[in-house]
């Protein structure tokens, strides 16, 4: 393992940086004949250059294309097209597993209920009163993987309000250690061959909820948060994988004990062969925070040479190292966007200067500080489940 000094990120980054990078974004944008080369600011690297084009993956098949965004429907990226930090509301990737309930804004009202002192209901203008905050946070479902090149994933700035303020004022009762959060999207399941209609819901342990960073939602990259992801109001639990982010919530409820439903007990959970306490055993759990992955999403050439660019992402703990890999050759350290945030993706990139014509193989691995390695195939855990898979992801490009 490579000796980097830890690139990570600040955990948070002043508005006034955040503001200013969004502008100099856009005009980076416009100025298409500026070469992407090393040493200019990291995310002017991201838009093509005018004399900039795509190298071909031999791994994508040939037509390979994301599902365009539609009603009801499942979206993903085409990960070769990413090019900015932020998603663009309309590209992040959507999934639900019932409907997308449209929700009047006037009528909406979130209720807090159960082992609290005080429960509470409040309008989307009550809600938007409080203290707003923001945070970066990235996220990929708990099932992305190679065989769609990664695109379950988005990267976005989220404003909304603080979770635990919410809770510490209705004031949680002792005992109250589960917080269910409820959607108004609803199926039907069948559970031991009865059939009942049941909403979408996840829990977390109040710890979890109390924690800082864990917010609702109202807001997306600036804009109202759009229909397809949750409008008007979402939970984000940064660092973790994209179920726990219950879209259309309207009922938070505090109990005593463990919430058992689908999405928690039967659904998104991992089945793993794991150690316990010294023990050997066939272990399921809760799909919950991102396993450290990175991928490479695009190869790209210039005048002067390739550039490999990828993403990482993971709970939040910071990194030390995102290196690159070509054929057999050593293990080489990665750049990583240095304004990239705890919980948001964080973007590298590899220039490749001395890419010989034909077919290679390319890799990336991410290291965090604890020496968390992201694991080849071979390394990874028996998980007989499909979820959390953040193996590395071996491609191949074509040089011409
Ligand atoms: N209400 C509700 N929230 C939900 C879901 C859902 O089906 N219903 N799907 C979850 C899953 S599995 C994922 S991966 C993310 C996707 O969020 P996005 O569509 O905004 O990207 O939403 C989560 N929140
Ligand atoms: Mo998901």
């Amino acid at each position: 393992m490579s000796k980097a000094t830890p690139k990570a990120a600040p955990e948070a980054m002043p508005e006034q940086t955040e503001q200013s990078r969004r502008t100099v974004l856009k005009g980076g944008m416009a100025l298409g004949g500026i070469a992407a080369t090393a040493g200019m600011p990291f995310w002017s690297r991201l838009a093509l250059a005018q004399n900039e084009e795509l190298v071909p993956f031999t791994d994508v098949p040939e037509g390979f294309m994301a599902p365009p965004v539609t009603p009801g429907g499942i979206h993903f990226l085409d990960t070769r097209n990413i090019d900015t930090f932020y998603t663009p509301n309309d590209d992040f990737y959507i999934v639900q597993h019932y409907n997308q309930p449209v929700i009047a804004e006037e009528e909406y009202r979130l209720r807090i209920t159960g082992m609290v002192d005080n429960p509470m209901e409040f309008s989307l203008a009550e809600i938007k009163a409080r203290p707003k905050v923001e945070i970066d946070a990235g996220f990929e479902c708990g099932g992305n993987r190679a065989g769609i090149f990664q695109g379950l994933i988005g990267n976005a700035r989220w404003g909304g309000i603080s979770l635990g303020d919410l809770l510490s004022e209705a004031g949680l009762q002792s005992g109250g250690i589960e917080i269910v959060f409820y959607a108004a999207d609803t199926g039907t399941e069948t559970i031991r061959e009865v059939e009942v209609e049941q909403a979408f819901g996840r829990s977390l342990h109040f710890t979890d909820a109390m924690s800082l960073e864990v917010m609702l939602a109202y807001e997306m990259n600036g804009e109202p948060l759009p229909l397809y992801h949750g409008a008007p109001l979402r939970l984000l639990v940064p660092g973790w994988y994209g179920v726990s982010n219950v879209k259309w919530l309207d009922h938070i409820h505090v109990q005593d004990r463990r919430y058992m439903g689908r999405f928690m007990a039967r659904d998104y959970v991992t089945l793993s062969r794991r150690e316990v306490g010294g023990v050997e055993r066939w272990e399921e759990r809760s799909v919950t925070k991102i396993r450290i992955k990175s991928s490479i999403i695009r190869v790209t050439r210039d005048d002067g040479g390739h550039t490999i660019m990828g993403f990482v992402l993971n709970d939040g703990t910071p990194l030390s190292s995102v290196e690159v890999m070509i054929d057999d050759g050593p293990w080489q350290q990665a750049e990583i966007d240095p304004e990239s945030t705890r919980y948001s993706w964080k973007l590298f990139t590899y220039r490749w200067t001395d890419a010989s014509p034909g077919e290679h193989t390319i890799v990336s691995r991410v290291t965090d500080v604890n020496g968390e390695v992201q694991p080849t195939a071979d390394q990874m855990p028996e998980k007989p489940t499909r979820w959390e898979n953040n193996e590395q992801f071996p491609r191949t490009v074509m040089i011409a």
